[in-house]
This record gives structure tokens, C-alpha cells and sequence, in this order.
């Protein structure tokens, strides 16, 4: 359960180097933003646009679970001046590995249905952004970090300092003083100011220093994964996540799919959908799923480390063969970033094995986040899902089949280790409404 509050990658990988704190608070030039409307300071109704970036390491899964924390920021924030969140274009990503295909500065619609976002929290696209703000500029980077001492046992409080960088800074100031980054691999793209915080605390806990320590109109919170839940799986965590509907093209694609190869459909499986994602008030149970099992077998990086949670494929293919006795299915959906040998050796194991494999023109118009997202899609419809532990690909696919109405007790399963001695099942997390 522990591993629900991961806080990712930066939290193993403490570089000590120290560079000197690169910037100031004070605001020269309004990069971007007429000088009216700037040096009348920002009045309640001005928009301000908050913008984030998560540590590049970081996997598509995490980044949907920060985009939650950033929600529940722009919510308090939202309570005392008029702000929007500007969706960080995808890209990038190190399981992105398809060769040949243009990978990044990719829009969130791609992905997600933007309208469903809308209706959570004010979000635009960063292309709208550059458009509606005047230009290539962020008036004020925040890059996020912890704090250099740490923290002393039982002595936790929320903070935030203004601090010395402690990791290498991965902006640089160019000839005219601006900031140059990765910015989403938006080149042109300029920071005014670039400051290290300190922080130590769940989202919210930046919203003051935001609201009274900057007039910055457009402000970046970097390393954004620093900042934890305002309150895991609470209703506004639930009506983020709700509001994180897949984009339609996915979606049918994923229900062709299921139709054509798996014989099943939301009127059979009694799962619930409506485009609009309030509308939907599941409770755990009416849904049956489709006459499949589905599977994710979670590989690369989580066998790499030879950690004794995750199953040999002979294991998993045991597994999933009691399981497809036990449920009486004949049929198994398998979700996996194995390599072609292993997905050899899979094929042999289990001969009846179901994959969604796209054509070179489906992969390229839906890029691995779709593919990846099709995948969540057809795992979340099957009668019995099984996955793999602390993957937040898994974790994502619970949360689905929770939002259509799933009982309990057919999603929350783990494949176990060779050896693993305490098989811990996934935790349940209910929807509030
Ligand atoms: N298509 C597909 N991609 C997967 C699957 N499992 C993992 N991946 C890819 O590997 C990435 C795993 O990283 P992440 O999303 O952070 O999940 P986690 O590392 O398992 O917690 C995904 O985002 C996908 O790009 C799978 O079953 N199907
Ligand atoms: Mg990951």
C-alpha cells in the first residue's frame, strides 16, 4: 500500500552536487504580457495560467497521478483568482520506444478528452496557451525539490522555502538572460526566472507562496512530483480522476476490438459509460465484463532489478491457466511491454494468449500512449483482471474498473513472485462521490 504514495524516481536518485541559486524573486520584464496590464499588478479576474513538468524519468502512469495533484492545486487556487492549467504536452518518455514515430510535443487530446477534463478544472493545451498568453514566455519557474537536511522522524509539518538549488539545475541562461530548458521540447519556449523551492507537503501547501509571494502571470512548478495528494482517494481525487476520460478515438478503437475478438460489449458486460463522466454514479457490483481474462504482465525495468514481487513469465502463465479453470473463460487479454522474446516465449506458454497489436498506421497515429491506453481500455472491460504489483499502469486499470462498476474482488489481483513468501493483494480504493 506504501508504494500508492511513491513519490517516483527523485526520491532514490539524490544528487549532492550543490549549484548556486540562479534568481530572485523580482519580476524585470514581463516577458509576453503587455506592461499595462502588468504594472497595475494582477487583479482577482486576471487570468494567471499555472504550468508543470514532471521529472524526466517519470512513466505515463505517474504523470496521470500528478496531473491529479496539480487539479486539486488549481482547485485551491481557483478559490482566490482566476487560473487555468495549461496540460503539459506529452513526449519524450522512456517506454516510448516505437522507432520512426514522432514522439513528443504531443497535445493532451490525443489522449484525453479534453472537454471531460474541462469540466473538472479550467485546463487548456500549451499550444493554446502560447497563443492566448502572447508568446513563448513563463514569467516564473519553480523547479520543486525536498529539503537538503531531509526530514527528522516524527517531526513532519508542511513547508515550503524558497532554497538553494541541490540538484544540477536543467535550465541554462542564454546570451539575453532567459532561461533555456526542455520546456516540453518547445525550443523556443523562455523562462524569465528560474528559483528553487523546498517543499515538503501535499499540493495546496504552494498555493499561498503562488497567490502572495509572485504577481507572475504564467508560472511553472517543475519536478512537480514533489508535491503529494491533497487527500488520496478522497472526492475531489475521484472527480479528478473521473474527469480523466480517455479520448474517444481510443476508446472505440479498444471497443472495436473487444467486440470483433472478444465478444464483448457494454450492454452484455453491464458496464456502464456516458460520455459525460458526472452522469456516471457507479457502485461497486452490477458490472459482469466481458468473457475474457485480461492480464498485465509488467516486464523491462520491473525484471531488470530481479525484484521478488514480479513472476516469471512460467509463473504467470500457471496463473493465468488456473485462473481461466477457475472462471471457466477460454479466453485471455494479455497487456504487456515485454520484449519479442519473451512475448516468444508467452506465445508458447500460452497459446491462447489475445493481444491488441496495431498495424505500423495504427501505431503511428496512436503513438504507445494509445496503444498503451487501448490496452487499460480492454483490461478494464474483462470479466477478471489480474496485474502486476506496484505497477501504476495496474493501478490505473483498477480505478477504471472501478468507475464501471466492478466488483472488488475481480480487480484487485496480483500476479506474485517465484518466491515471494507474503503476497500482498492490491489495496481497494472506493470512489467518492
Ligand atoms: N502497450 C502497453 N504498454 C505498456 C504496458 N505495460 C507497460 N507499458 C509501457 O511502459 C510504461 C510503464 O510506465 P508507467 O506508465 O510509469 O507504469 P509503471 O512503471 O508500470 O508504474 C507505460 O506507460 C507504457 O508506455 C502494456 O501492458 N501495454
Ligand atoms: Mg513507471
Amino acid at each position: 500500500m506504501a508504494a500508492r504514495f511513491f513519490l517516483g524516481w527523485s526520491f532514490f536518485i539524490l544528487f549532492l552536487s550543490t549549484v548556486p541559486q540562479t534568481c530572485c524573486d523580482e519580476v524585470q520584464f514581463q516577458a509576453g504580457h503587455s506592461a499595462t496590464s502588468m504594472s497595475l499588478g494582477t487583479s482577482a479576474a486576471e487570468q494567471r495560467y499555472l504550468l508543470y513538468d514532471v521529472n524526466p524519468p517519470e512513466g505515463f502512469n505517474l504523470r496521470r497521478d500528478v496531473y491529479i495533484r496539480m487539479a486539486s492545486l488549481l482547485k485551491t487556487l481557483q478559490k482566490t483568482s482566476n487560473w487555468v492549467l495549461v496540460l503539459p504536452p506529452w513526449g519524450r518518455l522512456y517506454h516510448w520506444q516505437s522507432p520512426d514515430i514522432h514522439q513528443i510535443r504531443i497535445p493532451w487530446a490525443e489522449f484525453f478528452d479534453l472537454k471531460s477534463l474541462d469540466q473538472n478544472i479550467h485546463v487548456i493545451e500549451y499550444e493554446d496557451f502560447l497563443a492566448e498568453s502572447g508568446g513563448p514566455f513563463i514569467e516564473q519557474v519553480y523547479v520543486l525539490q525536498g529539503y537538503a537536511e531531509g526530514w527528522k522522524e516524527g517531526t513532519w509539518e508542511e513547508k515550503v522555502d524558497q532554497r538553494p538549488c541541490i540538484d544540477q539545475l536543467m535550465y541554462s541562461e542564454d546570451r539575453n538572460g532567459y532561461y533555456r530548458g526542455w520546456f516540453w521540447g518547445y525550443e523556443e519556449t523562455r523562462g524569465h526566472n528560474v528559483t528553487c523551492l523546498s517543499v515538503q507537503g501535499s499540493a495546496s501547501v504552494i498555493a499561498a507562496m503562488l497567490l502572495k509571494n509572485t504577481t507572475a502571470r504564467s508560472i511553472m512548478l517543475d519536478r512537480a512530483e514533489n508535491l503529494l495528494h491533497d487527500h488520496y482517494g478522497g472526492k475531489d481525487y475521484w472527480d479528478t480522476r473521473r474527469s480523466m476520460v480517455f479520448a474517444k478515438h481510443l476508446r472505440v478503437i479498444g471497443d472495436e476490438f473487444r467486440a470483433k475478438v472478444l465478444q464483448s460489449n457494454d450492454n452484455a458486460d453491464k458496464t456502464i459509460f456516458h460520455e459525460d463522466w458526472k452522469k456516471v454514479k457507479g457502485k461497486p457490483g452490477p458490472a459482469l465484463g466481458g468473457p475474457y481474462l485480461a492480464a498485465h504482465l509488467r516486464r523491462k525495468d520491473f525484471i531488470w532489478g530481479h525484484r521478488e514481487d514480479v513472476p516469471s513469465l512460467r509463473k504467470a502463465a500457471d496463473e493465468i491457466h488456473k485462473l481461466l479453470k477457475k472462471l471457466k473463460l477460454n479466453k485471455v487479454f494479455v497487456a504487456t511491454d515485454a520484449d519479442q522474446e519473451d512475448l516468444q516465449e508467452l506465445r508458447k506458454q500460452i497459446p491462447e494468449m489475445v493481444r491488441f497489436e496495431p498495424t505500423w498506421e495504427e501505431l503511428e497515429l496512436f503513438k504507445d500512449g494509445g496503444v498503451a491506453i487501448i490496452d487499460q481500455w480492454i483490461c478494464a472491460h474483462a470479466r477478471y483482471f489480474i496485474g502486476t504489483s506496484v505497477s501504476t499502469f495496474s493501478f490505473r486499470i483498477h480505478e477504471e474498473r472501478e468507475i464501471l462498476g466492478f466488483e472488488p474482488k475481480t480487480t484487485y489481483n496480483r500476479f506474485c513472485g517465484d518466491k515471494e513468501k507474503n503476497c500482498e493483494q492490491p489495496t481497494h480504493w472506493k470512489i467518492v462521490y
